[in-house]
């Protein structure tokens, strides 16, 4: 099943931009930041309050055909996708393809951190781009 919410992201066009505006307005700051080249995004995780919960994802394109750029082109800056802790992305996929949903890739792939991930077409989630997240560490829930 699904754990909690692991992060949720928001597509922006310029990743320093939008990391000195979320220091600058909300007081919010990275904690951790990398370069996915398959899925062609530079990523920021930036940790609310005691840092415990939920992290905002600010994901921007690295290049024109990656899936950020077309949601950018598509919709400007906004949520891209709400994104759940899981302890076996493999399973959590199995149980949802069991109910019908389309799940994007046969097979997990590499997610921030090490992490195993999988996603659920927006169209099969009520128009939100569903992201399971299988934590290098195996999922063990914090708190
Ligand atoms: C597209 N649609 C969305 C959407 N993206 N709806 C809600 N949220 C989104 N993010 C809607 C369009 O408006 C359109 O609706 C329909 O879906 C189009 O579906 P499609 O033609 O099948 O697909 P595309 O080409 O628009 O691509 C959407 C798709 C793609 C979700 C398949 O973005 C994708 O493969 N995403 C998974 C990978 C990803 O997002 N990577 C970046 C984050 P209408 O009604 O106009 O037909 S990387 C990440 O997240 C990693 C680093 C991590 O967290 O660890």
């Amino acid at each position: 099943g699904l754990l909690r919410i692991d992060h949720v992201g928001i597509a922006v066009a310029d990743l320093d931009e939008a990391l000195r505006f979320y220091a600058d307005s909300f007081g919010l700051h990275c904690v951790h930041q990398e370069t996915n080249e398959e899925q062609g995004v530079r990523e920021a995780m930036l940790a609310v309050g005691d840092g415990d919960g939920p992290r905002l994802q600010l994901l921007a394109p690295l290049r024109p055909d990656s899936a950020i750029a077309k949601f950018l082109d598509r919709n400007g800056p906004g949520l891209q996708q709400l994104a759940y802790t899981v302890t076996d992305v493999e399973a959590a996929a199995a149980a949802l393809r069991a109910r019908g949903l389309r799940l994007l890739y046969d097979a997990p792939k590499r997610g921030t951190g090490g992490s195993r991930i999988n996603f659920v077409h927006p169209k099969d989630a009520g128009g939100v781009l569903v992201e399971l997240v299988e934590p290098a560490s195996g999922g063990t829930p914090v708190g």
